[in-house]
């Protein structure tokens, strides 16, 4: 009797040592994994959408953007490049700049001294305004909004 529950314990005892290490492998897989996961996805980004269409290049810094009127046609791709002149230091906004129109549902955010675009093709024809509203004052600031026109 004591002879059999001795060895219940001790049989006890590996089937509990053989749950920790199956546990702890399957921990040590799962890190592994998701550290190769986040290195993998840190270093091999999907390239951004290529630009297609005519690409339009805009300017923007803390005096507004250097183009106040947008001109596009229906039916034709375009891409939006919006470029801001500021840098990090700015404290209105940190330097970051918007181009945005709500009736059409486009919304960039440019990082300072760096580049973002969009690109969509218009389907109707139509007068919409474009603003960004990060900085100074936002789209109340007539200088930080212009005019995109889709021609028919
Ligand atoms: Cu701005």
């Amino acid at each position: 009797m004591s002879k059999t529950l001795r060895m219940t314990r001790k049989q006890a005892h590996q089937r509990q040592m053989r749950i920790r290490k199956t546990i702890f492998s399957v921990l040590i897989v799962s890190v592994l994994g998701l550290a190769g996961y986040f290195l993998v996805s840190a270093f091999f980004r999907p390239p951004p959408p290529v630009m297609a269409g005519n690409v339009i290049d805009i300017a923007a810094d803390m005096s507004g953007f250097d183009q106040k009127e947008i001109l596009v046609k229906v039916g034709e791709p375009v891409t939006i490049r919006l470029t801001s002149l500021d840098n990090s230091h700015h404290t209105d906004g940190g330097g970051k700049h918007q181009w945005a129109v709500d009736e059409l549902d486009l919304n960039i955010i440019t990082q300072p001294e760096k580049s973002n675009y969009i690109t969509f093709t218009p389907d109707k024809p139509g007068e919409y305004t474009f603003y960004c509203d990060i900085c100074c004052g936002g789209r109340a600031n007539p200088t930080m909004s212009g005019k995109l026109i889709v021609e028919g």
